[in-house]
């Protein structure tokens, strides 16, 4: 894979951990994955029931907004595409709201992305990694176990919600956690979309 640093961007061979809030702490027993907004059938599952999902394996970069960029770790995971197969969208659904835990609220953090871009392998909600300097191995808590969501290289890695919690499927789009604080809504590293 052909790394590309984004403008205004520094690379590391490290995984910087960044977040807001506690680390939340995996409890089987009241996990559950829910996705909901506008589809005609909302539904949510166990974590049993997402881990038998298909698996997809990919090797994706990292761009963070406070400037560092991670290239290729390879990614253990669920693809968007598996979870938007088990719901029937609305006509017109084009966004997603992704949610993860902020301080115990299940729905605390969240990041808004157009649907259209996650539906290949580069959008996954992963719970293994590994990379050149590590074998394969759990995603940590501090990094978003049991399921964290890692972006597209063409989106900032805040779009990728820790402790991920569920899928909002939306017509319009709405800005989440730190897009309301002015981060931007398309967040495209190479277009350094950093604010709005
Ligand atoms: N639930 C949750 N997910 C989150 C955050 C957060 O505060 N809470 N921070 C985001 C931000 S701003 C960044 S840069 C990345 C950092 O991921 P990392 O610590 O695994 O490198 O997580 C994102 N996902
Ligand atoms: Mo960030």
């Amino acid at each position: 894979m052909e790394k590309q640093l984004p403008p205004g961007q520094f690379e590391t061979e490290k995984w910087p951990i960044l977040h807001e809030g506690d680390v939340y702490e995996f409890d089987e027993a009241t996990w559950d994955f829910r996705l909901f907004g506008e589809v005609k059938n909302e539904t949510s599952l166990s974590f049993a029931e997402v881990m038998k999902l298909p698996k997809t394996i990919s090797t994706i970069d990292m761009h963070c907004v406070t400037r560092w960029s991670k290239f290729a770790t390879t990614f253990e995971g669920i693809a968007m595409r598996e979870l938007v197969n088990l719901v029937e969208l609305n006509e017109g659904v084009k966004y997603v709201k992704i949610y993860g835990y902020y301080n115990g609220d299940r729905f605390g953090y969240s990041a808004n992305l157009p649907l259209e871009a996650l539906l290949g392998n580069d959008a996954l909600f992963v719970y293994r990694w590994k990379d050149q300097h590590h074998e394969w191995q759990d995603i940590s808590p501090k990094h978003g176990y049991p399921l964290r969501f890692i972006p597209p290289a063409s989106f900032y890695l805040w779009k990728g919600a820790k402790w991920a919690s569920g899928i909002r499927f939306m017509k319009e789009d709405e800005a989440g956690f730190w897009e309301e604080f002015g981060y931007s809504m398309t967040a495209n590293p190479f277009k350094e979309e950093r604010y709005r």
